[in-house]
């Protein structure tokens, strides 16, 4: 479904000698500004398909990367129960990545180079995933908070004028509510616990809060790349519009947990109906961008192994289709 549009010419060929006329720029925005969606097949800005490669790869690495801070409880779920859900979870997060690199594919990029670029750094991954799960209540934590940001960010992501993005989120988004309601789920239970447990999601919350805060990204005087992709119409909200979104939702939530936000300054300003809240610490999350946060390192060590371990299964996989069209020549 996503590869129709690998048929056409190489786009890095077409890219060199690619003259973008006003007429055609004008007639794609047109185009963009009507609420259709963009083809595979459709002619488009080169920095239009730029963006969209550097995002959904983006996007995809961080369901891939994400697998690991929640594979590492796998095999110490409190329950039976718990732990054939957060397999599920997982797996979902695999399948997330698959489509997402599926539709990054249609713009030209194949999948080996985008591996290749995350694993030398060069592509970026969602900041939270390099922050490690010391406790079971960050699996609650991390469905919560996590994903309930992750919700926020990607529903409006379903509009976004390129087709294969916006279908592959529909079905993404819909599995996001299921983890967020697990992770919401789990962290009830601790709060409704022992002493003990409750601390446990006091303190998980006290260490994912601010992190989570700072996976919509910098603040909008900060984003180089929000106006365009706006008027592009692959983001429909700012970063800043959709943190608020978050910290709106959230912190009655954590109210019904009887849990505290860890953030002195936030206060409910009665007349716009929206939280306020202390300052981020962006110092930390330049620092975790630029391969510094607790655990980039493992998180890329771990993803470079994984690629060396697979090889032979590519390997077996592209010889057997050379036999099969061997045969059928
Ligand atoms: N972490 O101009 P800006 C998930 C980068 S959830 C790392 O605002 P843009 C999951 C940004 O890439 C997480 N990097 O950029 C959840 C840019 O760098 P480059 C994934 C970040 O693109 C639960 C620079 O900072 N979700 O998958 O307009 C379980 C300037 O930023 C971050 C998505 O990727 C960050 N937090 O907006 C499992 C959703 N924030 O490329 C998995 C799709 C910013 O110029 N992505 N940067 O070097 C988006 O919506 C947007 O790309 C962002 C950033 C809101 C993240």
């Amino acid at each position: 479904m996503y590869t129709q549009g690998l048929d056409q010419k190489s786009p890095k060929k077409e890219r060199s000698r690619t003259v973008e006329p006003e007429a055609r720029l004008a007639a794609f925005q047109a185009t963009v500004d009507a609420e259709e969606k963009i083809e595979p097949k459709d002619w488009m800005p080169e920095a239009y398909r730029r963006t969209l490669v550097r995002q959904i790869s983006q996007h995809a690495h961080s369901e891939i990367i994400g697998m690991q801070p929640e594979g590492n409880w796998l095999t110490r779920a409190p329950s039976l129960k718990r732990k054939a859900i957060l397999i599920a979870k997982v797996q979902d997060e695999a399948g997330h990545g698959h489509y997402l690199y599926s539709a990054a594919e249609t713009l030209g990029t194949s999948r080996d180079e985008m591996f290749a670029d995350l694993i030398s750094g060069k592509a970026k991954y969602s900041s939270i995933f390099n922050y490690p799960t010391l406790t079971w209540a960050d699996i609650g934590a991390i469905g919560w908070l996590v994903d309930g940001a992750a919700i926020m960010n990607q529903v409006p992501l379903c509009r976004c004028s390129y087709g294969p993005y916006a279908r592959a989120m529909v079905r993404i988004c819909k599995e996001e509510s299921f983890h967020q309601r697990q992770g919401f789920d789990i962290m009830v239970a601790l709060s409704k616990g022992t002493a003990e447990q409750k601390a446990m999601a006091q303190d998980a919350l006290n260490r994912w809060w601010w992190p989570s805060l700072m996976m919509f990204g910098p603040s909008d005087n900060e984003s180089k790349h929000s106006a365009q992709s706006m008027a592009w119409k692959i983001k429909r909200f700012s970063n800043d519009e959709l943190r608020q979104k978050f910290v709106d939702v959230t912190v009655p939530q954590a109210e019904f947990l009887g849990l505290k936000v860890p953030d002195d300054d936030l206060v409910l300003d009665e007349e716009s109906g929206h939280y306020q809240f202390g300052k981020i610490d962006w110092q930390e999350f330049m620092d975790v961008l630029a391969g510094n946060g607790p655990c980039n390192r493992q998180r890329i060590e771990v993803r470079r192994k994984a690629q060396d371990d697979g090889a032979w299964v590519r390997d077996a996989a592209r010889a057997h289709a050379a036999k099969q069209s061997a045969k059928a020549a």
